[in-house]
């Protein structure tokens, strides 16, 4: 079987893993945001591919939910003393080699696409990462009093606390990289990870191309709550939720994305137990939807969750 998942980060690397131990034997794809992605010190960073790769490879962080297991900051600090790069924005050592490698691929003339697959090619992941777009399209946000930051500097360095007006998405002339479209196209199955709506999700849809592919798949597209009991799993999508006037609630965000068949996105939907109260509100939105256990605090539980998203696709 062909299973497609939209996914951000850390949401959606836990939700990675455990569906590469449910669904063994399927063609998984990761599409992936690249919204994230900036320039620094001349390296390439590509935090939501590098989450994805490093969980799949058992070599994440799993506390802090990004970079490296046993990292060290001596290159940071010199950066530091230097007052090189951005203080607030840690390059661990062995994460740096990963940006080195990339940005010697991409300097190279090799799409990211490309170099995904090759440094994803160190370990035997079970998953492709197809990143949602080769071009540079990096998310702004775009503050109350009218100024705009990259994406990552209002996430690492404001924490998401600066008020703000909207998220841009300069997409331009972007290009699905190869791969994607006919991933989505050929898939028998498409989930949304519990990854961030708005900075995670969002900035994939917003490639020219890609929000026409999934409207027109003959897979189910099921989605998974990214917030349980109105509240965020971690990180700070309830800022982002807040920003574009959604409720930081599971039933407002599968009516944030739509149903499907009422020219939105997805069939069905996954809540958390707990809200399955809400449930009735998505299916009068056209939305399948289902309670299950939506904590991943460990493979079986995140296997269980895999699972039970591929039943609601059935
Ligand atoms: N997040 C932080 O809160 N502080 C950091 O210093 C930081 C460094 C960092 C370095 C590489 C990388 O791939 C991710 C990093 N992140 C850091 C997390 C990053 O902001 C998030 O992974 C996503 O971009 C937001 O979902």
């Amino acid at each position: 079987m062909k299973i497609v998942v939209l996914s951000g980060g850390v949401g959606g690397a836990r939700f990675l893993r455990g569906l590469r131990s449910a669904a063994a034997g399927s063609e998984l794809t990761a599409i992936v945001n690249v919204g994230d992605d900036m320039w620094l010190t001349g390296l390439r960073i590509c935090p939501d591919l590098d989450s994805i790769m490093y969980t799949l490879a058992g070599v994440n962080d799993e506390q802090r939910g990004w970079g490296r297991v046993g990292e060290s900051e001596r290159v940071s600090g010199e950066l530091r003393e230097y007052g090189v790069g951005w203080p607030w924005f840690t390059l661990g050592d062995l994460d740096l080699g990963t940006h080195i490698a990339r940005t010697h691929y991409l300097r190279s003339g090799i799409p990211l696409s490309e170099a995904t697959a090759r440094l994803a090619s160190r370990w035997d992941l079970g998953v492709r990462l197809l990143p949602a777009t080769d071009d540079e399209a990096e998310t702004q946000v775009v503050l109350a009093d009218g100024g705009s930051l990259h994406f990552q500097e209002w996430w690492t360095r404001h924490r998401a606390a600066l008020p703000t007006r909207a998220f841009v998405y300069p997409v331009g002339s972007s290009k699905p990289a190869p791969g994607v479209l006919e991933a989505i196209v050929s898939a028998h199955v498409i989930l949304i990870a519990p990854s961030n709506p708005v900075v995670s999700i969002a900035p994939i849809l917003a490639i020219p191309g890609i929000r026409d592919a999934l409207s027109a798949a003959r897979a189910p597209i099921v989605g998974v709550s990214p917030i349980i009991s109105g509240a965020v799993v971690r990180g700070m999508a309830d800022a982002c939720l807040t920003a574009i006037g959604v409720a930081t609630a599971a039933d407002a965000i599968a009516l944030h994305y739509g149903a499907r068949s009422r020219g939105g996105l997805i069939d069905a939907w996954l809540v958390d137990e707990t809200d399955a109260a809400l449930t009735s509100a998505i299916e009068a939105a056209g939305i399948r939807a289902s309670a299950v256990p939506l904590w991943m605090r460990d493979l079986p539980s995140s296997a269980a969750l895999a699972t039970a998203a591929l039943a609601a696709a059935k």
